[in-house]
């Protein structure tokens, strides 16, 4: 089975009870005007930690309704980022969200070691996104926001977090494209020696619950048709469901164009941590943002 439209999180996030999504200083429209949303839809609870004034002002300006939303004082960004994560370690959130704060500095109060939402695992970002020029096919996107240069122990534990999402969306065993500029292995590229490696850790059970293949160029991942011109004989060629890119440049790059060239609608989240992490960027669109928390409220039960 693979995924078709993100429609589905909608209905699997309000499945049972709803979580509570603690969001770090919701200052900007992008996080307010999406967690509002969220709430009054019903997708969760949200929890606003951050500068009450400054979000009233801005609810004003864009006319966003905070009645029902817990309001958790704290006037200074990198306390309230602080604090947010501190509730989700402490079981008072379940799920958390980036507002109007730097990645890097939320990220970072999510590694740390003592109040932080560490579990021994790597943390890695997956971006889900449907692609209306492919029948809303969904693909996943791998790790386009966190792991900068990752090596290749650190890709094996980007696809096991991914493989891991893929297993709770109720897709048994996800094929998993290893992404280069060709498909041949070319000792002048090493990120196609990591995936011919990647290839071999999974056929010796060393990456389990999915189907790794690659190195692979996009089109061949993706289309058929591209996969039977090249002459590629693997069941990944033109079924990928998660694609691995080589480096968060490559990865951000490709979200970007997908997100804001293509406008297809994504979901994206931070894995391997304690619980998952939302973030969605000023420039999202709202189905982008409410379809992240849709996924983090999902994945968080
Ligand atoms: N998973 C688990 N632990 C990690 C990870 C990870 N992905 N990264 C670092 N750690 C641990 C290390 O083992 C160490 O114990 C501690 O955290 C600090 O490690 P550093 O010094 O290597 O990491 P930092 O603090 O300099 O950087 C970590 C960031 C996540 C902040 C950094 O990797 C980063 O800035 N990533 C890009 C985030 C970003 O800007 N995304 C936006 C693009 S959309």
């Amino acid at each position: 089975m693979s995924l078709k439209k993100l429609d589905f999180l909608f209905e699997k996030c309000k499945e049972g009870c709803h979580v509570n999504l603690a969001v770090a200083c919701p200052h900007g429209t992008d996080a307010l005007g999406a967690v509002c949303r969220a709430h009054h839809d019903g997708l969760v609870n949200g929890i606003l930690v951050g500068d009450p004034e400054r979000m009233k002002r801005m609810a004003d300006e864009q006319g966003y309704d905070l009645s029902g939303l817990e309001i958790v004082e704290e006037k200074n960004d990198y306390i309230a980022a602080e604090r947010a994560v501190r509730m989700v370690s402490a079981g008072e959130a379940d799920l958390l969200m980036k507002g109007l704060v730097k990645t890097a500095a939320l990220l970072k109060a999510v590694l740390n070691k003592e109040w932080g939402m560490r579990t021994g695992s790597l943390l890695s970002h997956l971006l889900l996104f449907e692609v209306p020029l492919l029948d809303y096919r969904v693909f996943g996107l791998a790790d386009a926001g966190m792991n900068i240069y990752p090596d290749l122990n650190a890709k094996a534990g980007i696809i096991d977090n991914s493989v891991e999402c893929f297993h709770k969306l109720g897709v048994e065993n996800p094929r998993v494209a290893v992404l280069a500029a060709v498909e041949a292995v070319n000792s002048d590229m090493p990120c196609t020696i990591d995936a011919a490696a990647l290839t071999q850790m999974n056929r010796r059970g060393q990456i389990k619950g999915c189907t790794v293949d690659g190195p692979f160029a996009l089109d061949n991942a993706v289309s058929f048709e591209s996969a039977r011109i090249k002459g590629i004989d693997s069941p990944v060629a033109g079924n990928a469901d998660l694609l691995l890119v080589p480096d968060i440049e490559a990865g951000n790059i490709l979200a970007k164009v997908v997100l804001y060239m293509v406008k297809a609608r994504g979901a994206g989240v931070v894995l391997g941590a304690s619980r998952p992490i939302v973030m969605t960027s000023r420039f999202d669109s709202m189905e982008t943002k409410l379809a992240s928390i849709a996924l983090g409220a999902t994945l968080a039960k």
